[in-house]
């Protein structure tokens, strides 16, 4: 019997493959083998792009890619990567030297790395994450570029690449255009540089692309799922299968593979599944001829029934915080696994469960630590306010950032949710563009819910009512709403009353204020420890009376950086939301959040 339901789930399992777009970078590049580029590189910042555009603004064949050096006495050569600052990569270039604090442009990168090269290997240039515009040139010549800060691409460079030493140059660009996801205007610092991880990766020519495994969502005691093989090999029949291992559930299962290298499976399996009381992870290995490649990966399911939102078939309350990705240990952007745990220690310890990872996908490893310590995560493309709704080209910068996200994150238990935006002004555009962003969403990942952070609520006989039509869209309704700090009083905000038009979760996705760590004062004093922690009583309050709430993630875990936020002696540029300071220190609000929380884990 379970073996006929499996091959119906076999022949049935028809929908699409997230095809292997040319810049998507290879599922898990951490088990591959690589040569790892992270280090001090050589700088050069060029805020006129000298080292890109000839005195004719057209693009130069002689630009700073060249890493060119005078051979003669007389030759003029009027940069030399050598003899330039350094700065680190990983990292933004703002938090390394102060001139570059407020700095937006361009700086170029360069470091040498030497190989033996072997034939059928592919070599591919890999970056986690460079913000904004990345334009990477090996040995002289250009590669290709790569638009968006938060996602990881590679380049292949098995042609260019040779023995010995390359020399590989990167044209950093950060500055912001109206076009650009996001677009000109945020709350957060617009750190540039490459902020992530780089490396050479080295695999075979036939390798494994990608994959995806999940729990089924029809099938109890299935597990199913799909592999993409690369340059699949035709000559035998042996060549044509991938084998999963999932040891620990005694799961070995030849996987057989079409002409394009593609695969589906569908195995009976019954793990313990994850969840953040217990996050268990297994070994999963899959292998192709001579290209292994290891993961660990959760095994739970999440849904949507009514009002309420199930993780394993059980109602849940997500008891939140908002994070950015900003460093606890230094100043400037995450990357590291040990920020990771800070942050994700740090929202542990104040009870959650879960965490909004705001405002565009963080790196890596902030998922795999949550995929280990069990907190459910929120993951999010920087579709942020006023961007360009009726331009396609805006759309599809949209969508690339949407499949690099869900490309690299599929596999973690941990996300339960993708959220297409924050804050949109509503509109017909805005409407069509972020409904066709789900419908790609729920193309390439068909198990996990579908949310947006919504501002737009309108006021009816005093209460307020979620009626933006986005919610009809979206799976789990997210509000953002400031009650007691960007409108009314905080006390006013206990007996706000809330009516929904539709029949879905709401997660209170933002609430908050300001306050200076250690600025006391009386509770009607702006800035102070005991205004936000007034607000913070007054929100908890009326949250208690919002029937239809599912969870919260109030803004924010820390202090982050912002150029919106000058007030001297107070901000200094700083968001001070943060229920923890930039120096790492709990203010009042922290432990009214964390009671809130210990209360509703017993209830
Ligand atoms: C919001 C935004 C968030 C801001 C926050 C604030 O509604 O979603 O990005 O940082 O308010 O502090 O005003």
């Amino acid at each position: 019997m379970r073996y006929l339901t499996l091959a119906a789930l076999l022949i049935g399992a028809c929908s699409t493959f997230t095809t292997a777009l040319a810049d998507i970078a290879i599922q898990n590049p951490d088990s591959r083998n690589a040569i790892v580029l992270d280090g001090r590189w050589d700088t050069i910042i060029d805020p006129y792009e000298n080292g890109y555009y000839n005195h004719r603004y057209e693009e130069s064949d002689k630009g700073y890619f060249k890493n060119a050096k005078p051979l003669n006495p007389s030759d003029l050569v009027e940069y030399d990567f050598s003899r330039s600052p350094k700065l680190n990569v990983p990292g933004d270039w703002n938090t390394q030297d102060e001139k570059l604090f407020l700095y937006e442009g361009t700086i170029w990168y360069h470091r040498d790395f030497d190989i033996g090269k072997k034939v059928d290997q592919t070599y591919a240039v890999y970056f986690g994450a460079v913000n904004y515009h990345a334009t990477v040139y090996l040995n002289g010549k250009k590669v290709d570029t790569h638009e968006g800060g938060f996602t990881p691409f590679q380049f292949d460079i098995t042609d260019q690449v040779k023995s010995g030493v390359n020399s590989l140059v990167v044209k950093v660009d950060n500055h912001r255009e109206r076009d650009q996801i996001p677009t000109v205007n945020t709350d957060w610092w617009n750190y540039g540089g490459i902020t992530r991880s780089v490396k050479v990766l080295l695999y075979p020519k036939a390798h494994i692309q990608d994959y995806f495994l999940q729990l089924s969502e029809t099938e109890e005691g299935v597990l199913e799922g799909w592999v993409k093989v690369e340059n699949v090999a035709k000559e035998n029949a042996e060549a044509q299968k991938v084998e999963l291992r999932i040891p620990e559930l005694n799961v070995t299962q030849k996987i057989s593979l079409n002409k394009n290298g593609e695969g589906r499976f569908a195995v009976a399996a019954k793990p313990v599944l994850w969840s953040p009381e217990s996050p268990k992870l297994y070994s999963v290995d899959l292998h192709y001829m001579q290209d292994v490649v290891h993961d660990k990966v959760g095994f739970r399911s999440i849904q949507v029934q009514g009002e309420n939102i199930l993780l394993n078939g059980k109602s849940i309350f997500l008891r939140g915080i908002s994070i950015h990705e900003e460093s606890p240990l230094h100043a400037g952007r995450a990357w590291s696994e040990e920020d990771a745990r800070v942050l994700l220690t740090w929202a542990k310890e104040l009870g959650c469960n879960f965490v909004r990872l705001a405002h565009y996908p963080h790196n890596e490893a902030m998922l795999r630590v949550a995929d280990q310590m069990g907190l459910l995560v929120w993951s999010e493309i920087p579709v942020y306010w006023t961007v360009l709704f009726n331009n396609p080209t805006v759309y599809n910068k949209a969508e690339t950032q949407l499949e690099e996200m869900i490309a690299r994150d599929k596999n973690r238990a941990s996300i339960i949710m993708w959220s297409m935006a924050n804050e949109t002004p509503s509109s017909s555009a805005r409407l069509k563009f972020i409904s066709n962003l789900a419908q790609k969403a729920r193309e390439l990942d068909p198990t996990r819910l579908i949310t947006a952070a919504l501002d737009t609520q309108s006021d009816e006989n005093g209460a307020k009512a979620i009626d933006d039509p986005l919610s009809s869209i979206v799976d789990v309704i997210g509000v953002n709403s400031y009650c007691g700090w960007y409108s009314a009083t905080p006390a006013s905000c206990a007996n706000l009353k809330w009516i929904s038009r539709y029949k879905k979760p709401v997660i209170m996705s933002e609430f908050g204020a300001d306050a200076l760590q250690g600025l006391h004062g009386e509770k009607a004093q702006r800035w102070t420890e005991e205004y936000q922690a007034d607000v913070y009583l007054n929100n908890l309050a009326m949250i208690d009376h919002m029937t239809f709430l599912r969870g919260m993630s109030p803004w924010i875990l820390k202090d982050f950086r912002s150029p919106r936020r000058p007030l001297p002696g107070v901000q200094d540029f700083w968001n001070r939301k943060g229920l923890i300071s930039d120096k790492g220190i709990k203010k009042k609000s922290w432990h009214i959040l964390h009671d809130y929380y210990m209360k509703k884990t017993v209830d």
